[in-house]
């Protein structure tokens, strides 16, 4: 009889999983997808240099992170070089540009809060539950990349969520509007990679699952209540 976690079903499973890394269909949606991150990795390094200038008892940590996302981004840029795959960099330009705006006008008006918000926890919880989803199916060469990477943004992810704990009073209000203004916005990014996701064999429900594990802790770390998790969370679903 066959059960669920028979090895022979597991095995099957990992062959099933992996796609076929030469094929035209690979190499377009890679096209894209390799654009977006080599793009998150170059704004987050920018990010975190303008934090500095919000937090300039910080800047010197904050370049450090910055630093970090550098050598993520040369990472990237060698994974499509691997598979002679060019990427889409204007797509990806486009695909951050609301976020991207939002984070800029928050910086212009020295909103360090929603700042943080913005970069360290959702775009670090976004890039962690792509990264985990990601490397199981990666080519033998993103693998190794990858796995490299994702332990780097849990050090962005828990750098955000220790300052906002550290001034958890004085930012609550504006992690709620941050909140409201911008998860919409990881909703609808999510949607917009999610065929090219798929081809690459990374599922959406398992993106989505990834990211709301990662960033719902991030809040409860924060001091946010389960109440207040789930209103945040909330607006997600209702846009
Ligand atoms: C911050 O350190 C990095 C920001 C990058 C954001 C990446 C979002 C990725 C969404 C697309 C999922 C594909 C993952 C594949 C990795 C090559
Ligand atoms: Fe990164
Ligand atoms: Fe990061």
């Amino acid at each position: 009889m066959t059960t669920l976690n028979a090895p022979e079903v597991s095995v099957l499973r990992g062959q099933d999983a992996l796609p076929d890394f030469t094929t035209a269909e690979y190499k377009d949606a890679y096209s894209r997808i390799n654009a977006i991150v080599i793009e998150g990795e170059q704004e987050a390094h920018d990010n975190y240099i303008s934090l500095g200038t919000l937090i300039p008892d910080q800047a010197e940590e904050l370049e450090r992170l910055a630093r970090m996302e550098m050598k993520h981004m040369k990472g990237f840029t060698s994974c499509g070089r691997n598979l002679g795959v060019e990427a889409n960099m204007p797509f990806a330009e486009d695909f951050f540009g609301p976020l991207h705006g939002n984070f800029q006008n928050a910086l212009r008006n020295g909103k360090v809060v929603t700042c943080l918000l913005i970069q360290a926890l959702l775009i670090e919880a976004f890039a962690i539950s792509a990264y985990h989803i990601y490397i199981p199916v990666a080519d033998p060469f993103a693998r190794k990349i990858t796995e490299g990477v994702v332990k780097d943004e849990y050090t962005h992810l828990n750098y955000g969520q220790k300052w906002l704990r550290a001034n958890f009073e004085a930012s609550r209000d504006e992690l709620f509007q941050a909140n409201r203004a911008n998860l919409p916005l990881i909703r609808f990014m999510l949607e917009e990679v999610a065929a090219d996701a798929a081809i690459l064999h990374m599922e959406k429900e398992d993106l989505i699952e990834d990211f709301l594990i990662a960033y719902q802790e991030a809040l409860g770390e924060i001091g946010f209540s389960s109440r207040d998790i789930a209103r945040m969370v909330s607006v997600a679903l209702t846009v």
